[in-house]
């Protein structure tokens, strides 16, 4: 039997069960058959809470270890980048953060957001039919909309040591989207037509993402990346002091930069804020 059909063949709850939401995902659920080493040793689990990664930032303070997972069923402030909002609704996602130091575990910070969308962009790949591919930096998308988004920060515990907070959202079985988003985000059910179980989909990211948070040489990273990097080989707009540019995005530097070849022939290396590129969010 393959992990799709393991999957599709996986025990539904049954009615002893005493949870008064059986659908929440519990911590025990989580760590049975969870197959890494550091991630997710150490579970906090929420029925609802504010943001993950803020969360995962107050515990920092409390003595969370390397690796915690903090997830919720529900975030009454999930957030993006800049300040935007990120959609999370009861029980149809996976909304989560990872909490890591870097010098035990992680790279770059924009490497570990890269890291995170090629895990997620390949669990979904194993789980399910879908053709996920990855948005430079930070999405996950099938057929050109949404399916995940990325938010990476910095924390520091009270001894001052520097925490990566590596936020995800997966829109796992979200039935629609209000007005706004309809044109620009999706979930695995409204691809697939089916529920996705999500703790084997979390497992399974979970799993990715330490093997490649570990593998120090990044070897098979960047090939693998870029092949799935919907954002290569398209034309790309963003803006540099303020002046929209325009041009080709041909290549990632080792250190996550997108390179993009402009039409005075140069190439610059843009490292972060908003990049959009041409087909995708139906632009
Ligand atoms: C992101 O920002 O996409 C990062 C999202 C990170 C969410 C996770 S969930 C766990 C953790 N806790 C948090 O509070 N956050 C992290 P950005 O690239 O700025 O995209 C935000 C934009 O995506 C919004 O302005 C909307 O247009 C769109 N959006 C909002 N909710 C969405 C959803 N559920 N699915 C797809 N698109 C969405």
């Amino acid at each position: 039997m393959n992990r799709k059909e393991e999957i599709q063949n996986l025990p539904r709850k049954n009615s002893g069960d005493t949870r008064t939401n059986p659908n929440e995902i519990t911590r025990q659920e989580i760590e049975s058959e969870l197959k890494t080493n550091i991630l997710a040793r150490n579970i906090y689990c929420y029925s609802s809470i504010d943001s993950t990664n803020d969360e995962a930032k107050r515990q920092t303070l409390n003595g969370a270890p390397n690796g915690s997972l903090f997830l919720a069923e529900q975030q009454t402030g999930g957030k993006g980048r800049l300040g935007r909002k990120f959609l999370s609704p009861a029980g149809v996602g996976l909304w989560f953060s990872v909490l890591l130091r870097p010098e035990q575990i992680a790279d770059e910070i924009s490497t570990v957001t890269l890291k995170a969308g090629l895990a997620v962009c390949k669990a979904i790949r194993d789980l399910t039919d879908c053709p996920a591919k990855i948005k430079w930096p930070n999405d996950v998308v099938i057929g050109g909309k949404k399916v995940c988004g990325i938010l990476t920060e910095m924390t520091a515990d009270s001894n001052q040591t520097n925490f990566i907070v590596l936020g995800i959202g997966i829109n796992v079985n979200v039935p629609s989207f209000p007005e706004e988003l309809r044109e620009k985000a999706t979930s695995l059910l409204l691809e697939t037509g089916e529920n996705i179980p999500r703790i084997p989909l979390l497992q399974e990211v979970l799993f990715r993402l330490e093997k490649l948070l570990t593998n120090h040489t990044d070897e098979n990273f960047w090939d693998e990346y870029k092949a799935l990097c919907v954002s290569l080989n398209r034309k790309v707009k963003f803006s540099r002091n303020n002046l929209p540019l325009e041009g080709i995005a041909e290549d990632i530097s080792p250190d996550g930069e997108l390179l993009v070849h402009l039409e005075d022939g140069s190439v610059v290396a843009v490292c972060s804020g908003e990049v959009t590129v041409q087909g995708i969010y139906g632009q």
